[in-house]
């Protein structure tokens, strides 16, 4: 199997000459598969022509950034009656996270009731802005909450605690996303990208008779010079380094199948819905309802 990662870092300088390159690339008969990894505003149109080809197409998360583009993607597979596509919510492939799991799902800690959970980055580039903060990071814990919880978001808020003074001009920084769940399950999301010690990735979930947490990354414990350490790591690429290479060895061995497996288009759709409505109240410090929509027989639903 050849397959090609067409990549387009932003909409080409040059064009309609680029777009159709990239087109003619996505149908071309030596291509059997497509990895989308530009930015999120490419997204849509790049995971569309896979899909008019008839190709796999694994693309990075977000699907799209918005909810209607989501469903355009969606409509397009539901059109075709084949599932296609496989989106970089890599965090489902986790160890830690898959333990978490199968923790909550063996009903240890009884029944789910709250998630408390912390996105800190060190730093972000200067072009980060307040809405990334829900698009590009907090896009992680919106899915793989769901995934968690096997439950969907009811409404979404959005609160700015005191702001960092190490935040770029214009960012809001930290933020918390308050959201509820159709279960009556409240989640809380603080989003800190400036938090400079480190990149720490936590999730706990409390249960009606207990609470199971996201285990740390593994670090040695050190003890020298009268005191106690252990590193944390800086880097978001090397804390789920494992689980890129797992979600991505899985989705090339689904090709092989024909058989599309992982997070799907309505994964992504699900995602971008809640993360629409947390942009609606990062802007309105309103509760914003996250409407449910039936998920079509093509994605489990009946
Ligand atoms: C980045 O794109 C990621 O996906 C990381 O997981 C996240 O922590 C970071 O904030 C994003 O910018």
């Amino acid at each position: 199997m050849t397959s090609q990662a067409l990549q387009r870092r932003s909409p080409p300088q040059s064009g309609r000459q680029d777009e159709s390159v990239l087109m003619e690339r996505i149908r071309a008969k030596d291509v059997d598969a497509v990895v989308v990894t530009s930015t999120g505003d490419a997204h849509e149109e790049l995971v569309l022509a896979a899909i008019a080809a008839r190709k796999p197409v694994f693309c990075e998360k977000p699907l799209a950034t918005t909810a209607p583009a989501c469903r355009r993607i969606v409509d397009a597979e539901v059109a075709l009656g084949k599932r296609l596509v496989q989106v970089g919510f890599m965090r489902r492939y986790d160890a830690g996270y898959r333990l978490l799991k199968e923790v909550v799902v063996g009903g240890t800690i009884g029944v789910p009731l709250m998630a408390h959970c912390a996105h800190r980055n060190p730093d972000v580039p200067p072009a980060y802005t307040t809405p990334m903060a829900i698009t590009d990071t907090a896009i992680h814990e919106l899915d793989v909450l769901r995934w968690l919880l096997d439950d969907s978001y009811v409404s979404a808020q959005v609160v700015f605690p005191r702001r960092t003074s190490r935040a770029p001009a214009g960012l809001a920084d930290p933020q918390i996303i308050l959201l509820e769940t159709a279960k009556g399950v409240r989640v809380d999301i603080e989003v800190f990208v400036d938090c400079i010690y480190g990149y720490d990735i936590q999730c706990e979930i409390v249960g009606e008779t207990g609470t199971a947490r996201l285990p740390e990354p593994t670090a040695v414990p050190v003890r020298s010079q009268s005191r106690r350490s252990a590193a944390i790591l800086m880097d978001w690429k090397q804390r789920f380094i494992d689980s890129y290479d797992v979600e991505l060895r899985e989705w090339i061995d689904s090709v092989g199948t024909g058989a599309a497996s992982g997070p799907s288009s309505w994964d992504g759709y699900a995602a971008a819905l809640a993360s629409d409505a947390c942009l609606e109240a990062q802007k309105t410090a309103k509760v914003v309802p996250i409407e449910s929509r039936p998920t079509p027989p093509l994605y489990g639903g009946s």
